[in-house]
């Protein structure tokens, strides 16, 4: 029985060496997706947590299945259909510059649908996570991710959502329509900065923690220039970033601090201290390549959190 269940797209991932994807002769293969990036952080920190979704029943989809299942990751509501292609993205970082090619329109993920969902096993777990990402794919995945909230909240399962704005999805127009009202029934919201000046249409921090505050969730913003703003009714908490020692790939910090984060609060940790978690975890993933390859297990945070020893990698 999972304490955490999520669900998203998840897609293969090839990625451009120096010379960028349109000169390299070969491109270094993976998969990400947010949803199951956060499933395997929580796995490699000691959760039980159940990933779900529908791949195509092709080389990437089975490769992708195999190896979240591999993580520990229950996979077992997740599917592979011969209907549809699993989803792809390029990626490539040129001059410190991050960009992303999808080729996930009509993927296999996209027709995810409400119908489908096994709601005995949502309504099983401690949490649902969910991000901004699932509704931006197809009208049905927009109504599957409506319906798991519906579910969720029906069996007092606690819903965290992290809006994961992606511009090349949809416009700002409909998504800060739809993440606005998702973001309404979420216990527990992790927006980042950048994110909540686009949805909220200000730079001013006072007036986006005024929004925030009209939310019934627990907010955490993420992405300041050096620390994680926990909001409470009556004041907001810094929490300082640790610092990464060795700067690779900032995708993937999001998922990671998400991770970590929900580890914090399934262990009972209040949310600065959870938010301390997140940070570390945050930290570490941005120190490797890939989106989830550099996520720590739990014998590495509480390595740096007890200050036994330094995390070699
Ligand atoms: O947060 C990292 C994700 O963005 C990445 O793994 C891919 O889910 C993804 C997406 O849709 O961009």
């Amino acid at each position: 029985r999972p304490e955490v269940v999520t669900f998203g797209e998840t897609m293969g991932l090839l990625i451009g060496g120096a010379k960028g994807i349109e000169h390299s002769a070969s491109l270094d293969k993976s998969f990400g997706g947010a949803e199951s990036n956060v499933a395997i952080g929580l796995a490699r920190l000691g959760h039980r947590v159940g990933w779900f979704g529908l791949l195509g029943d092709d080389p990437v989809g089975r490769h992708i299945l195999k190896t979240i299942r591999g993580e520990g990751v229950d996979v077992s509501r997740a599917s592979l259909t011969d209907e549809a292609a699993t989803g792809l993205m390029l990626r490539e970082q040129l001059a410190g510059k991050s960009s992303v090619y999808y080729y996930r329109k009509l993927s296999a993920a996209s027709r995810m649908r409400p119908e489908e969902l096994d709601a005995d096993y949502i309504g099983q777990a401690k949490l649902l996570h969910l991000t901004g990402i699932t509704p931006a794919l197809s009208p049905n995945c927009r109504d599957t991710a409506r319906e798991a909230i519906r579910v969720a909240k029906a069996a007092g399962v606690k819903v965290v959502f992290d809006p994961n704005l992606r511009l090349k999805l949809w416009g700002l127009d409909e998504a800060r329509t739809t993440l606005l009202e998702l973001a309404e029934e979420a216990d527990y919201f992790l927006p980042g900065l950048d994110e909540l000046k686009l949805l909220y249409d200000t730079d001013d921090f006072e007036e986006i923690v005024g929004r925030l505050r009209r939310l019934k969730a627990q907010t955490i913003v993420k992405g300041g220039d050096r620390e994680t703003y926990v909001i409470y009714p009556d004041e907001v908490v810094a929490v300082p970033y640790f610092k990464a020692e060795h700067f690779v790939d900032p995708i993937g910090a999001g998922d990671g601090f998400c991770a970590g984060f929900l580890s914090g609060l399934l262990r009972g940790f209040d949310p600065v201290e959870a938010v301390r978690l997140g940070n570390l975890v945050g930290s570490l993933v941005v120190q490797m390549a890939g989106d989830w390859e550099g996520l720590p297990t739990r014998k590495e945070t509480d390595a740096v959190l007890n200050n036994v020893a330094h995390v070699e990698r």
